[in-house]
């Protein structure tokens, strides 16, 4: 097949799912091509199979917006003239489905059909899209979408009550590739934590990963952090970059404990990363999937996390981690603290957070589903336009 993948190319989980997916595609023969206004932070231009298009936007004094969903629509178009496209995958439903489906009638007034697929990462439902400004039209691109998917059960629901949907969609979650996100030997952890110079040896590492952005509350992780570091000692890396790290940089400073706290910034491998960690720090207030958590538990680090959106899909209360309320900080802390203080439960938290990423959300047979998806929707099935 050759498909067009569109999606946020910043720091952010449905650019990371949409990047990852155009990888596993390429790698199962696909070809892929990637229509952006600029190159997916995880594409290094390395693989077969995978083409970049960018999609200019012009600026003139009469635009005080520049109309970036008319230019990507135009440019989604004639890469599939120009590359014979199959079908255009869209990720985040605002505006790429807009995009989309208006690149489908300019095709379609020529003949030519070009079907899309919508997939719903979260925010375009629960916050951007209820905003009165997007709804109508989002619920729209939506119900004419060819496909749609969304990423757990906890955003179907969501997506039919909200948006009063009535059209099929499927939820197919989201997917880590095991043989890249995979554990390190714990000599080979010890060593690769003294090069990077985090920590003593068995001195436990917290891992933060997010895009900083509000709705993680990144404040928590210090707070929870600082509780731990007063009963013993433990570091805490933190990866990504966003509105939110100058505030949790002064709080680390104000709570004295900066000289534990690693602020790493946007990191390209986070897999490595996230490998030299013991648990990972998710208090976030809503996430409809959390990436995050699953591409830690691939590399046996269970996340200390809260009971919020598709979470508890994902995490096993008590089995691959630890859920709690939002804003519980105090026993986020504790819970940790008697996970770190207790090496039997933490090696069997480990294992099942490993094999729940291998058996549940590997990309050797999440990714068929989109491609068999991909098929139906070719065959026209599956289509139920409101
Ligand atoms: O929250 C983010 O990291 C950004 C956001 C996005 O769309 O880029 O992430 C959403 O999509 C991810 C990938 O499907 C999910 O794992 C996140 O849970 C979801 N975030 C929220 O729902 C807040």
């Amino acid at each position: 097949m050759r498909i067009g993948i569109t999606c946020y190319p910043t720091y952010g989980g449905s650019g990371v799912v949409a990047t990852e997916l155009g990888i596993e595609l390429a790698a199962l023969g696909h070809e892929v091509h990637f229509i952006s206004y600029s190159q997916p932070f995880r594409l290094n231009g390395r693989d077969d199979g995978i083409f970049y298009h960018e999609v200019p936007v012009s600026n003139y004094p009469l635009f005080e917006f520049p109309p970036y969903d008319l230019a990507l629509a135009s440019r989604m178009a004639e890469v599939a003239e120009f590359y014979a496209l199959d079908l255009l995958h869209v990720h985040y439903a605002i505006p790429h489905s807009v995009s989309a489906l208006l690149a489908r009638e300019m095709l379609a007034s020529r003949g030519r059909r070009l079907p899309f697929v919508t997939t719903l990462h979260g925010t375009d439902i629960t916050l951007v899209g209820l905003d009165r400004s997007y709804l109508p039209i989002t619920r729209y691109a939506i119900q004419q979408s060819d496909g749609v998917t969304c990423i757990s059960e906890y955003l179907r629901e969501k997506t039919i009550v909200d948006f009063n949907v009535d059209r099929p969609i499927e939820t197919i979650p989201n997917f880590v590739n095991c043989n890249v996100y995979t554990p390190l030997p714990d000599e080979q952890r010890e060593k690769a934590c003294a090069r990077r110079h985090l920590a003593a040896p068995h001195e436990p590492i917290l891992i933060h990963l997010s895009n900083f952005r509000p709705v993680k509350r990144v404040c928590d992780v210090i707070q929870v952090f600082a509780r731990i570091v007063r009963q013993r000692p433990a570091q805490l890396v933190l990866i990504g970059d966003g509105p939110d790290r100058s505030a949790a940089e002064w709080l680390a400073q104000d709570l004295g404990i900066q000289a534990h706290v690693h602020f790493l910034g946007k990191q390209e491998r986070v897999g490595e990363l996230l490998a030299l960690a013991d648990l990972l720090l998710m208090p976030s207030e809503l996430e409809s999937f959390g990436l995050a958590a699953l591409e830690a538990m691939a590399c046996k680090v269970p996340a200390i996390a809260t009971r919020v959106g598709g979470v508890p899909e994902l995490i096993d209360d008590g089995v691959t981690g630890l859920l709690y309320p939002v804003g519980d900080v105090e026993a986020m802390a504790a819970g940790a603290l008697d996970l770190l203080g207790n090496p039997a439960r933490m090696k069997a938290m480990r294992e099942a957070a490993r094999k729940t990423a291998q058996e549940r959300f590997c990309s050797s047979f999440v990714v068929p589903r989109y491609v068999r998806f991909y098929e139906e929707v070719l065959n026209g099935q599956g289509v139920a336009r409101g």
